[in-house]
């Protein structure tokens, strides 16, 4: 069984990923898991903290001579914002008077419940571990993900289909999106380099006016064979699970599978992908093929074989440079929020991050669906089965 967790708090002295139930024998590209943790770091609009990071996985356990090798794999990223917080956040009681308290929550972060329910007057605990720095300890993980579905041809990638009021309103093919995740340059992450201009135009805005604007990302995994999840149970359901990972990360407040917020107001007609029959394809996982991929890849909780598509819709980051009204937690007294620095725009790497998830929920499935101690194990399955879908 594929389990993954993290430990770290942003200005903590590393953040850690835990992934265990690998099978033994997945390629363990270090470049690889470098340049995903980069493109997290990307994006017009980034706060100060990326400049002075630069992630890197350190490997402790579970990868040897290149490889896998089935026990449990886990990483440290370091912080290097640590040097500048050590006496602010010992381990140790430390020197109270160095201690930097939040103590007028921010609306829109985890603040204000945070530090009701764990009962400080000080939110710093509570979005310690909240920040979105969380989220590149799930980016290593779900480069050790990617890895494994590359053993099966699976590839996940993500792009940014809004920022703010603009959107790609047009569409796109695989390759495209390949090309595009390829540049060495990240601004916006749109596959449309005139609309990326204009979703630059928002951020600056924002920028301009001391705010924050939010977006929609779109993961897309492709390769997905038919037969991921199961309408057998409730919690067994693709889009469910998926929906549960893509929303676990900060600042996501909607999901959306392939174009189900429009389907909701047209007409049956209009949204359900009709079904042709393409005859004697063997490279094809499935003869079975649809003229339009509305359902996102899935249908009653199934990959159909068709890209599975999961959109991500994000609220403005809640640290504003012009802080929203608040009260203190010392005098009750109304105050302006907490503000230290922040990123204004952070789209393309929250759609970074949901490739991870995307990338761990679709590895657990197969390793579900499979098994297998060693990939050529797994793949033997995975092949055997990928027969039977053929020669339906
Ligand atoms: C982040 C690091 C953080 C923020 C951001 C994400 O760095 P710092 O708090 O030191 O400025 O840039 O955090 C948030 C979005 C948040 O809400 O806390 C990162 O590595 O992605």
């Amino acid at each position: 069984m594929l389990r993954f967790s993290t430990a770290g708090e942003s200005h903590g002295e590393a953040l850690v990923a835990l992934l265990s139930g690998l099978p033994a024998g997945v390629p363990v590209d270090s470049a690889f898991l470098a340049r995903e943790l980069w493109r997290r770091q990307q994006g017009y609009g980034r706060g100060g903290r990326m400049r002075i990071e630069t992630d890197t996985a350190h490997i402790l356990s579970g990868v040897r001579h290149g490889k896998t090798i089935g026990s449990p794999v886990a990483m440290t990223i370091a912080n290097r914002d640590w040097k500048n917080w050590e006496e602010i956040l010992p381990v140790e009681e430390g020197d109270s008077s160095k201690h930097k308290a939040v103590a007028s929550p921010r609306p829109g972060h985890a603040d204000l419940p945070g530090s009701l329910k764990y009962n400080f007057k000080d939110a710093r605990y509570i979005l310690e571990r909240a920040s979105a720095r969380e989220s590149s300890a799930r980016v290593a993980a779900g480069a050790l993900a990617k890895l494994l579905l590359r053993c099966f041809g699976i590839e996940v990638l993500s792009h940014v289909v809004r920022v703010g009021a603009v959107e790609l309103e047009r569409g796109y093919q695989w390759e495209e999106l390949v090309s595009s995740t390829a540049r060495e340059t990240i601004l916006l992450n749109c596959i449309d380099q005139d609309v990326e201009a204009r979703m630059k135009g928002e951020v600056d805005r924002a920028l301009r006016t001391g705010d924050t604007v939010g977006g929609v990302f779109e993961v897309v995994a492709h390769g997905v064979p038919p037969g991921f999840g199961s309408h057998v149970n409730w919690d067994e359901r693709l889009d469910g699970l998926l929906a549960q990972s893509v929303m676990s990360l900060q600042a996501v407040k909607a999901v959306e599978i392939g174009r189900g917020v429009t389907a909701a107001e047209s007409m049956g007609s209009n949204v359900h992908d009709s079904i042709a029959y393409a005859g004697e394809t063997p490279d094809a996982a499935t003869r079975f093929t649809r003229a339009t991929n509305n359902a996102g890849g899935m249908e009653g909780g199934i990959s159909n074989g068709e890209d599975v598509t999961v959109r991500g819709y994000l609220k403005p980051i809640s640290t504003l440079r012009r802080p929203l009204a608040s009260v203190s937690f010392e005098t009750r007294e109304p105050v302006k929020a907490a503000y230290e620095r922040s990123d204004v725009c952070v789209v393309p790497a929250a759609g970074v991050a949901a490739e991870s998830m995307v990338a761990l929920t679709l590895a657990r499935l197969l390793l579900e669906k499979f098994g297998g101690d060693s990939v050529p194990e797994s793949r033997r399955n995975f092949d055997g089965y990928l027969q039977q879908i053929r020669s339906f």
